[in-house]
């Protein structure tokens, strides 16, 4: 008897591409040729959240939290550790360097003289900061956009399946926000639902796991850390385990809603004991962010990773 596909195939078959797909493959795949010549180190950090559409033609859509702080904030620390970044985001989510002007009026800074634009005194030093850091790292950075669930897995399938060539060089820091419930593209309405139809009931699919064939198969010798997210404390630990121990990849780093900006906690293949990261007070007062301890703790882990791949 023929073995029917898995899920996660099933997916694939089931929802489109999203647009401008083969554009930004390619721009993946060139990134990831040229590192493998220079033998560099790339991550592909993902960021941000999924939306789940609720029509074809989608006017509603069930969406999460996620800002894209820890993805934006890694990604500087990944360049500034020398790494190359392809940076998979959710679209208008926060970037690396402009995040730091967030909820500020650009028009606030500039001022605007008859025949020039300068930017004011009191913003110089930190826009000079910041632009310079921008200029400098641009050329190592790739950005590539999602909207959805599916577009988000296309484009996760596909990166991963171009860091191949880079092997135990790779790493994928998956820190996106992945819906884990959606509506398959067949049972959704193509039009807008209408409230003539009145109360609305959903019923959503569960999105296959695909940090199995990530590990499996699409980039088998990247060195790959995933995140959990919980909000029950207690369950943090044994959840973070349990992921490591279901799809056997290298780090799995567990967080919890409330205090994911100050604390993590890094579980192994090598230590029953998780290994906390955990900002102090005086890291707070000085402006330290969880993600530069994180992204050092990584890069440390890696080089090992890396080294016993080439001993190994
Ligand atoms: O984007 P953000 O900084 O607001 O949040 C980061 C996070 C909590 C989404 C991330 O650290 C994380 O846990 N991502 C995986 C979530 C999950 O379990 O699917």
């Amino acid at each position: 008897m023929a073995q029917e596909d898995p899920s996660w195939k099933l997916f694939f078959e089931e929802n489109p591409k999203p647009t401008h797909f083969d554009e930004n493959v390619k721009l993946i795949q060139d990134v990831c040729q040229q590192a493998a010549v220079k033998k560099n180190r790339v991550a592909l950090i993902t960021s941000g959240g999924t939306t789940v559409p609720l029509e074809q033609n989608t006017v509603r859509f069930i969406d999460n939290f996620s800002a894209g702080t820890r993805g934006s904030a890694s990604a500087e620390y990944f360049l500034e550790a020398g790494y190359l970044v392809i940076f998979l985001h959710r679209s208008k989510s926060l970037e690396p360097y402009s995040r730091h002007l967030i909820g500020r009026n650009i028009f606030d800074m500039i001022e605007a003289l008859p025949d020039h634009i300068t930017v004011g005194d009191k913003y110089k030093i930190e826009l000079g900061v910041l632009a310079e850091k921008y200029q400098h790292y641009k050329c190592n950075l790739l950005m590539i956009s999602f909207n959805t669930l599916a577009d988000y897995l296309w484009l996760l399938q596909a990166t991963a399946q171009k860091m191949q060539i880079l092997g135990p060089l790779a790493l994928l820091y998956l820190a996106a926000a992945v819906s884990d419930f959606y509506i398959p593209t067949s049972q959704m309405p193509c039009h807008k639902i209408q409230s003539s139809g009145g109360p609305l009931s959903l019923s959503l699919e569960l999105v296959p796991k695909m940090l199995a064939p990530l590990v499996t198969l699409w980039a088998p010798n990247a060195f790959v850390v995933s995140f959990k997210l919980e909000t029950n404390e207690t369950l943090l630990e044994t959840k973070s385990k349990e992921s490591l121990l279901k799809y056997h990849h290298n780090v799995v780093i567990g967080n919890l809603l409330s205090s994911r900006k100050v604390y993590v906690m890094l579980v192994d293949s090598t230590s029953s004991n998780a290994e906390e990261i955990r900002l102090s007070a005086s890291d707070l007062e000085n402006g330290v962010e969880i993600e530069s301890k994180i992204v050092d703790n990584l890069k440390i882990r890696h080089e090992q990773y890396y080294a016993n791949h080439k001993t190994g």
